[in-house]
């Protein structure tokens, strides 16, 4: 055993283990239930993550304005029934601070924190067919072996800022939305420029706006977005979900979001009823549902493009109405790609907005940006000039969290160059010629498009199964081949194919790095889908995992944890987030 260089050696006066069974790369929600639950394995874990806390997206995406879309009774862990008792979400759609403050909490409480070495990003994983061992770097000069390694590395977390001409020049201070500064960023008396208008720059916009003496918003793609509605959660509502946590979290299984959204109606189409029906139908889905419900008013708006542009339309009109100057409301109109097919948006103010008289709408479709200049930057329009840059520009989404991780497999592949013409993988977990590595919503799963926090505990849990099957049998390694993965390829395409989805220019498809192949790379088919393909096969799991027999020794040892991970003597959970109505948890807040 060496000692793990690059670990503060005063505060670790002990040599460190190099060696382990399972390396977890991200303590995000997924890498966080997967050191929970494979604790129950009995096995030698350990944790890195990039960043100096737990909570992965809701860590780095610090953002003003950032908020979840998917309603937090909904959108928090099921596994332990204490946690989702107790636990108070002030809001319907949780801020940040109150996501990672709930992330830290679980760390705690579970005493997750222990197996992570935080600040410290894995930038090498080299799979040696000899030994059939991983072996992790880092940029910390950690170098650690593993029989498994779980790529636990988010599906948006490399970030993308476009290659701008002179962007080096800019002479103020500059931000890109995903790594914002803890200390945040003042923007009283500054002008301040926002490049980017998806998700994430919808949600900073009206926040930005509201504090900087002026913002002028670069606007490439006009998107869709849906007010969110967003309050404070009652005590009715609340103790609905409470008393029937058991059921709700049952019936998310059974739907390809992961998700019960009350009141969707996927019997209906667009076609079943009146004008003057589906008018006050879409009125009151826009009046009063929260978000994602509002495509779930018809079961046809992702499908057929008649009856999603019937919808559009009626988002066009609502657009109009909010935006005074009619020049700028049509600049807002989405018009280059059918709703929901590039994610949709739900906002807190957006196109309200735009009625400041501090607030200017740049076209930079009709009139690209050329470069960033000392000053501002400059489009083929003319110039404009501002003290903050901040680049709203989204991911290098799916691949990238993967591709940068330097990956070479059993024959010294290395995984940028196999998927040189896209991401492939079988189930969205294996890569043929990487065994032993398993992502957690990795490129052809239904990653973003299901509920991310309970879709990750169930991966984690089949995985749990799948690696106890292994042990238990002394298997060494689990591979695939490219037939499977074809075979699963061409399933995500046809998914995608029956849908909307691939008519926009969208960063599912890769269409926002320039050069990047043009595949469809989340699996549309829904996770019930997918769940069930998972549990075909019963414990010795589906077809074309190829399980290679090294050593006939079984190698699994006594489990530390009672079953499934859960500690044997589970300890209670105290509740409250910052700001939640039951008081504080020792948690750091940002
Ligand atoms: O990134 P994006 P995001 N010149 O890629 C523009 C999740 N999320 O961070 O559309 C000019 O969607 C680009 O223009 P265009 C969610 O899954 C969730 O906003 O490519 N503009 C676009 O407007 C989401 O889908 C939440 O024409 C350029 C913007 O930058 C995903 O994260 C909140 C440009 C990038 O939009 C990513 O969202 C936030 C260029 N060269 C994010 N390059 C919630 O839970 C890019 N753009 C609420």
């Amino acid at each position: 055993m060496t000692v793990t260089q690059g670990l503060p050696r005063d505060s670790s006066p002990e040599p460190q283990e190099t060696d382990f069974d399972i390396v977890v790369i991200g303590a995000g929600f997924s890498g966080m239930y997967a050191l929970y639950k494979l604790r129950g394995l009995g096995l030698r874990l350990k944790g890195f993550e990039a960043g100096d806390g737990p909570g992965g997206t809701w860590y780095w995406n610090r953002y003003p304005g950032a908020r979840v879309d998917i309603e937090s009774m909904i959108y928090s862990y099921s596994f332990d029934d204490t946690l989702q008792q107790e636990w108070a979400w002030p809001e319907h759609f949780s801020p940040q601070p109150d996501l990672e403050v709930y992330a830290n909490h679980v760390a705690d409480w579970f005493g997750i924190r222990d197996q992570i070495q935080f600040g410290t990003r894995v930038n090498r994983l080299r799979f040696d067919d000899a030994t059939s061992r991983w072996h992790v770097s880092t940029d910390r000069g950690d170098e650690v072996t593993a029989r498994f390694v779980i790529a636990a590395t988010g599906s948006l977390n490399a970030t993308n800022i476009p290659d701008f001409k002179g962007a080096e020049s800019f002479g103020g201070q500059w931000y890109h939305t995903s790594k914002w500064p803890k200390e945040g960023v003042d923007f009283a008396g500054q002008r301040v420029g926002i490049i980017g208008t998806g998700s994430t720059g919808i949600q900073v916009i009206p926040v930005v706006a509201k504090e900087a003496a002026h913002l002028t918003v670069f606007q490439r793609t006009a998107n869709f977005s849906i007010p969110s509605r967003n309050r404070p959660i009652d005590p009715v509502y609340e103790r609905d979900w409470k008393q029937n946590y058991g059921k709700y979290r049952e019936m998310m299984k059974s739907t390809a979001s992961a998700a019960v959204l009350m009141g969707q109606r996927m019997d209906r189409s667009v076609f079943d009823v009146s004008d003057e029906e589906r008018e006050e139908i879409l009125e009151r889905a826009w009046e009063s549902c929260s978000g994602f419900k509002f495509t779930g008013s018809f079961k046809d708006i992702r499908t057929n493009i008649e009856a999603n542009e019937i919808v559009a339309e009626f988002v066009r009109r609502k657009i109009r109405q909010i935006v005074k100057d009619p020049a700028v409301a049509e600049l807002l109109c989405p018009k280059t790609h059918p709703l929901g097919t590039k994610r949709l948006c739900l906002d807190s103010g957006y196109y309200e907005t735009f009625n400041r008289p501090n607030v200017t709408l740049v076209n930079v479709r009709s009139n690209p940006i050329t470069e960033i200049t000392p000053t501002g930057l400059r489009t083929t329009a003319g110039e404009h000039e501002f003290d903050i840059l901040i680049y709203a520009t989204g991911f290098d989404a799916m691949t990238g969290s993967m591709t940068r991780m330097n990956v070479t497999g059993a024959d010294g592949r290395r995984l940028e160059d196999k998927w040189v013409n896209g991401p492939t993988n079988y189930l969205g977990f294996l890569v043929a010629g990487f065994p032993n590595l398993f992502m957690i919503h990795g490129p052809g799963s239904p990653s973003v498009l299901a509920q991310m926090i309970m879709s990750a505990e169930w991966q984690v849990d089949w995985l749990y199964d799948r690696i106890a099957h292994m042990l238990d049998r002394g298997y060494q390694r689990v591979d695939t081949t490219e037939q499977w993965e074809d075979s699963w390829g061409r399933e995500v395409e046809a998914a995608a194919n029956a849908t909307l989805y691939k008519r926009a220019d969208s960063w599912y498809l890769g269409a926002n790095i320039p050069g990047k192949p043009r595949v469809f790379m989340v699996y549309v088919g829904g996770f019930d889908k997918l769940h069930a393909a998972l549990h075909r096969g019963g414990a010795a799991g589906p077809r074309g995992f190829r399980l290679r027999v090294r050593d006939s020794r079984k190698v699994r040892s006594a489990p530390a944890c009672g079953r499934g991970g859960t500690p044997s003597t589970p300890r209670p959970c105290r509740a409250g987030a910052a700001g939640s109505r039951r008081g504080s948890s020792s948690s750091p807040g940002r």
